[in-house]
């Protein structure tokens, strides 16, 4: 039986890293997938709204996903020593930033059609983003604008590829990374290059991840 619950947002890649990391360091968990427009529950453990959320065992609840990995590996499986060189973090929060443009732009309007969002959860969602990006039916008709910026970026991150980023090894960063990334595997037309997929289809793997799984198990149990 689980004694942790994960509260998740499915398309949130923040939220990912949790889940990928929870993956990976076999740790079971509850999953709760929380409607986008629930402000009252992350408020009362959080005082913000905003996930993930972690209750551990005491019934405490924390968020910002790197701490809560942090807490979780405690054999330091996934060298969060890297998180203390700032040079390093910076040029992965440089790499996250550029891909996070053209990937929301072209994500969220798929994102708000998926199981995780009902009407009202999904009005919530679009007059929030709309304010920041205008329209969301506009975005899908600048796809190509988006596919382009897009390109160039993940030509840089297939160059640090090593086949980890810049390491022999799986680490923190690979999971803040693929999380970034995978909202682009609902994304209808859109083919990652060979190497890139091949990146993300191991990281899924050795996570036990599945984006989806929420939609389709009966059991709100994951067991990595
Ligand atoms: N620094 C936080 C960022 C988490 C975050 O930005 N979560 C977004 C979802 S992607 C959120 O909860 N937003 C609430 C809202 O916009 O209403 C972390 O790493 O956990």
């Amino acid at each position: 039986m689980a004694t942790i619950q994960l509260y998740h947002y499915v398309h949130c890649p923040f939220c990912v890293r949790v889940r990928m990391a929870l993956g990976h360091l076999k740790v079971p968990y509850e999953s709760i997938v929380l409607a986008y427009d629930e402000e009252e529950i992350p408020l009362e453990m959080c005082q913000k709204k905003m996930l993930p959320i972690l209750k551990w065992e005491d019934g405490s609840a924390q968020n910002e996903s790197l701490e809560i990995i942090e807490k979780l590996d405690k054999k330091n499986l996934l060298q969060m020593e890297l998180l203390k060189d700032e040079k390093k973090v910076k040029e992965v929060e440089d790499l996250l930033d550029r891909f996070a443009s053209p990937i929301h732009n072209l994500c969220m309007p798929y994102w708000i059609w998926t199981p995780e969002f009902d009407e009202s959860s999904r009005t919530y969602f679009r007059n929030k983003k709309e304010k920041k990006r205008g329209p969301l039916k506009d975005l899908i008709q600048r796809k190509s604008e988006f596919f382009k910026e897009l390109e160039p970026i993940i030509n840089d991150l297939l160059a640090e590829l090593d086949p980890y980023y810049k390491s022999p090894y799986l680490t923190i960063f690979d999971i803040m990374i693929a999380s970034h990334l995978w909202g682009m595997y609902i994304f209808p037309e859109y083919q990652f290059k060979k190497g890139v997929h091949a990146y993300l289809q191991d990281i899924k793997n050795q996570c036990a991840f599945d984006y989806h799984r929420d939609y389709f198990s009966e059991s709100n149990v994951v067991n990595p």
